[in-house]
């Protein structure tokens, strides 16, 4: 009994020293800036990338073949051999499931070309596939297109294999590889795909990257096309667990963007680390990143330049990035991915989820279950919407924190644990600090309270029965812009 007491004390006090996620970090803050902060908005390529909340990588390549998470380019593209390609079995697995964005390793860092490359012999055209006339990229772009996914392309900029890694004559190979995928399947290519991983290639030497010509030559082909990661217009959330920040911040200091530290954080292990959350992190002492929050008022103040620069979640179904057979048993359980999804679509940043096809190349039945199971249960959860006709009004807006009060009535008595609230990021991301309330008849009472919105937050509560309820925007950075909101019930996630 004792010892019963003594577990539960510390349970309680572990609770109560927890901090208010309304708590401010010390530090020094210019309004000025964090009002100029407020004003920045996202491109419309970022909006519409935003907006696709489902994206998803398929792995495949020559470590499909080889059990390898990372080839060294010495692999003999012979082995690649899929036996029964169908990129239309992985984009209609993807697309029921709601996944608007497939993006595909076009190369990885083995630098084994998945199409026809003329600035190379390492590809399929060496491989055993269809005797060397298949095109995987080709392939795959066809399904997208048939099936109305967007088209994302992985190149990695580090290459194992080229023999010209390491000297200018890189660069060019790179952006003439950037070239002939526009020119063979562009131009509507919606994303490349850069990675941080930068090591050393075959002659032992590393690359400086022209970043900015591979950047210009992406925006003359299609300036809609986002450039990810070790690019402009996406960044990488820090870690490679799926998992956002409780604060996310789509606008960040500029040195986010600076492509020595995204490598540099590659490299001192963000993506190491499945299955940890940036909290966990952060408390481990592992810090590629700031895990903290990177927009705050302190973070914007001490900043030179903000910019919106917005933040993408990226994990794997399981453990490997590539398929392997011993890791079947291994895929991830419904509830962590709807854990994921809360902690990544619904903290602001959009959901990037790997799910290597198999050697066969088909997505394996296992992981095609789970992601049925995902889709249906998103739907699920959040397909009755009992605000969506709700009689909704706005107070005033008031105060140097932009205060105000957003009242649904909801019609009739409702059961209520999840609501969804978004701001119109088209005008930028402002709120810093909002509560939702249920009235119970005599007073209005709190019932879950949260920091920043963005373009979409998602929150559990505990059950309500409630006719009217209330969003308090506690503190912004300007005048809030509440673009929808929805509260729904769930029994399970
Ligand atoms: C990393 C790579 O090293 C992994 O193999 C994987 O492709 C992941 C998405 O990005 O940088």
């Amino acid at each position: 009994m004792k010892a019963i007491l003594f577990i539960l004390g510390f349970v309680l006090t572990a609770i109560s020293c927890r901090a208010d996620v309304w708590e401010d970090r010390e530090g020094f803050v210019d309004p000025a800036k964090v009002r100029a902060a407020a004003m920045i908005k996202p491109h419309p390529r970022q909006l519409a990338w935003q907006q696709l909340e489902l994206t998803c990588f398929f792995h495949f390549g020559i470590n499909t073949f080889t059990n390898k998470e990372w080839g060294d380019g010495t692999e003999d593209p012979k082995l690649f051999n899929p036996t029964e390609l169908d990129c239309r079995q992985w984009v209609k697995t993807i697309k029921e499931a709601g996944f608007k964005l497939a993006i595909l390793t076009a190369k990885h860092h083995d630098g084994f070309c998945l199409w026809p490359s003329k600035y190379t012999d390492y590809d399929v055209a060496a491989s055993s596939y269809k005797n060397g006339q298949g095109d995987v990229v080709k392939e795959f772009v066809d399904a997208c297109r048939a099936e109305g996914i967007k088209i994302g392309i992985y190149l990695s900029p580090w290459d194992r294999h080229e023999q010209t890694y390491g000297t200018d004559a890189y660069n060019d190979y790179f952006n003439n590889q950037i070239n002939e995928i526009f020119d063979l399947y562009g131009p509507d290519i919606d994303e490349f795909w850069f990675d941080g991983a930068n090591g050393e290639g075959p002659n032992g030497k590393k690359q400086v990257y022209d970043w900015n010509r591979f950047y210009k030559t992406i925006r003359e082909r299609n300036d809609n096309c986002v450039i990810a990661v070790s690019g402009p217009d996406v960044r990488w959330v820090g870690n490679e667990s799926g998992l956002a920040r409780e604060s996310e911040w789509s606008v960040v200091p500029a040195t986010a963007m600076d492509q020595d530290d995204i490598s540099a954080a590659f490299e001192e292990g963000g993506f190491h680390y499945d299955d940890i959350s940036p909290e966990e992190m952060a408390d481990l002492g592992i810090t590629p990143y700031e895990y903290d929050d990177m927009g705050d008022r302190v973070a914007i103040s001490a900043a030179e330049e903000a910019i919106w620069y917005p933040a993408e979640c990226d994990t794997s179904i399981r453990p490997g990035w590539f398929y392997h057979k011993s890791q079947n048993g291994l895929v991830k359980s419904l509830s962590k991915l709807m854990d994921i999804y809360y902690k990544s679509v619904g903290r602001n940043s959009v959901l990037l989820l790997n799910i290597p096809p198999d050697q066969r190349g088909l997505l394996h039945d296992r992981d095609v279950k789970r992601l049925t199971d995902f889709g249906n249960t998103i739907r699920d959860v959040f397909g009755n919407n009992k605000a969506a006709g709700a009689v909704r009004t706005d107070s005033e807006v008031t105060g140097e924190d932009y205060q105000m009060t957003i009242e649904l009535d909801l019609g009739s008595e409702e059961w209520i644990n999840r609501l969804s609230i978004g701001e119109n990021i088209a005008n930028g991301q402002r709120v810093e600090k909002f509560a939702l309330e249920v009235w119970t008849g005599w007073k209005w009472k709190e019932v879950v309270r949260s920091t920043t919105i963005g373009y979409k937050r998602l929150l559990k509560f505990p059950l309500q029965k409630a006719q009217k309820v209330r969003i308090n925007i506690v503190q912004s950075r300007y005048i809030p812009e509440i673009s929808s909101i929805g509260l729904y019930y769930s029994s399970l996630y």
